[in-house]
């Protein structure tokens, strides 16, 4: 397992090199299955194609369902189909990428496979991780699933419009329990369904943007 994660992470470091190379800002989501990924997706290219060259690598155990959904908006899409790995690795991100490699694009967005353990462990040469927790789930994953809050630069509480329905879920408390496993992160409350804090998350892409700084070595 060791020699496994050395080898993805001289990969990982591969695929950051073209990243830089491009100018290009890539994005690890990561959720429990069905938290929100694709749709947030769908909500932020409609919202941002307009100044940014997106394209999406998206990871489906099998179906190309989301890739539809993304492609639907009109931005270039390619599908992993991990069969039975439960995350993305590097090598799989190197091959996309290279299928997307005469576009330029600003934003990547690498939607993970839908799972709260294994991604945490594989490094893409993502710029940021961010993770999703929607409301119906609990606000106590963060304690419970530590190593992969732990990484993530981001938290987005997402369907917050359920708010309303699912008492139990208390804002404050999943982000004590980020603090708690000592990740000092921001975290953003959303809706794809409603609108609510999209323009924070926007504004946090935005920032992360424009502050990538310049390529400095050439990949291959
Ligand atoms: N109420 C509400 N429902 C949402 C929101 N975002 C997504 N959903 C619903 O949640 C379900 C799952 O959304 P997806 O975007 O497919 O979730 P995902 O994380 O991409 O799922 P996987 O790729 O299977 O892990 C769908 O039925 C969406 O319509 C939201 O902000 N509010
Ligand atoms: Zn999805
Ligand atoms: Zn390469």
């Amino acid at each position: 397992m060791r020699g496994l994660l050395c080898e993805n992470d001289r990969a990982a470091g591969h695929n950051r090199r073209h990243f830089d190379l491009h100018q290009t800002l890539a994005i690890n989501l990561m959720s429990s299955p069905g938290a929100g990924k694709t749709a947030l997706l769908e909500a932020s290219i409609e919202a941002l194609s307009a100044t940014f060259r997106i394209a999406v690598i998206v990871g489906d155990l099998e179906t190309d369902n989301d890739a539809r959904r993304i492609r639907a908006k009109g931005v270039p899409v390619v599908q992993i189909t991990t069969g039975s790995a439960c995350h993305l690795d590097a090598a799989m991100v190197h091959d996309a990428w290279h299928q997307l490699r005469n576009e330029p694009v600003d934003l990547l967005f690498i939607e993970n496979v839908g799972n709260l353990v294994c991604p945490a462990s594989f490094a893409l040469g993502q710029h940021a991780d961010v993770i999703l927790l929607s409301v119906p789930e609990g606000d106590d994953k963060p304690a419970k699933y530590p190593v992969m809050f732990r990484c993530a630069d981001l938290m987005l509480i997402t369907k917050i419009d359920l708010l309303p329905y699912l008492a139990d879920f208390v804002p404050e408390r999943a982000q004590r329990y980020m603090n708690e496993i000592g990740n000092p992160a921001p975290t953003l409350a959303t809706s794809s369904r409603d609108g609510t804090g999209m323009d924070e998350w926007f504004g946090w892409l935005r920032r992360l943007h424009a502050a990538q700084g310049h390529p400095a070595e050439v990949a291959t």
